[in-house]
């Protein structure tokens, strides 16, 4: 079975094909210049040095064969499925489905919800959109992934403390072994990245394992997989 040596705090192996890339919340909205992300005066281009990596763990994965599947955090036009919780929190300013510089703020179907042109997904590969910050909360990801076989999730994203921490930690509760590729992940916080990534690997790997985008492709290539 192929195995990540590098990966911390154990080797991680994985059977390719009961392994899904899992790439979260890509969406123009958190990564765009210009974007809400940027509008509430978060550093974007801690986010931005996540896509080379991601396209090129897209290329991987795609050329091996691994399926790949998309996330998007937004809501319906009408709001129904944002719990007043969540549309109460952040800045007075701009909330959820107010109008943005890229469309209504994180609603679906506005531009600045969906994915960016460099990692858009290719024909065929599901996109799940949520209304929360875990990926199995309120949508058919569990059920996409037991149809499919996957038992390992290879993961890639953003932000690493909230949506992607969120999405491990409910996968791992599931029962999945989780990858989390620390360049392909990224916050507004570097610190909160760094801590995030300590805490999937603490204890003897609580929530999963932590190894770069770079150890994983090369036992996709040293397989004859990609
Ligand atoms: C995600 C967020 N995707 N930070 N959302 O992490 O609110």
């Amino acid at each position: 079975m192929p195995t990540v040596a590098s990966a911390r705090p154990s080797p991680f192996a994985f059977e390719p094909t009961t392994t899904a890339l899992l790439v979260i919340d890509m969406q123009r909205d958190f990564l765009e210049p210009g974007g809400f992300g940027e509008s509430l005066g978060n550093d974007v281009s801690q986010l931005r040095r996540t896509i080379e990596p991601t396209a090129a763990l897209l290329r991987a994965c795609r050329a091996a064969g691994l399926a790949v599947i998309h996330t998007r955090e937004g809501h319906r036009a009408d709001l129904s499925d944002c719990p007043p919780a969540k549309l109460a929190r952040g800045r007075p300013s701009q909330k959820i489905g107010d109008p943005g510089p890229m469309g209504r703020i994180l609603i679906r179907g506005e531009y600045g919800h969906d994915i960016i042109d460099e990692l858009a997904p290719a024909p065929g590969e599901p996109v799940v959109d949520k209304p929360g910050k875990g990926a199995f909360y309120a949508t058919e990801l569990g059920t996409m992934l037991t149809g499919m076989g996957i038992r390992s999730l290879v993961v890639a994203g953003v932000t690493t403390e909230v949506c992607v921490h969120t999405t491990v930690r409910e996968a791992n509760d599931r029962g999945y072994e989780c990858l989390v590729l620390a360049d392909c992940v990224g916050s507004y916080f570097p610190e909160f990245h760094r801590v995030a990534l300590e805490m999937v690997a603490a204890q003897g790997g609580i929530f999963g394992w932590v190894a770069t985008s770079t150890d994983f492709t090369e036992m996709l290539v040293l397989e004859g997989a990609a």
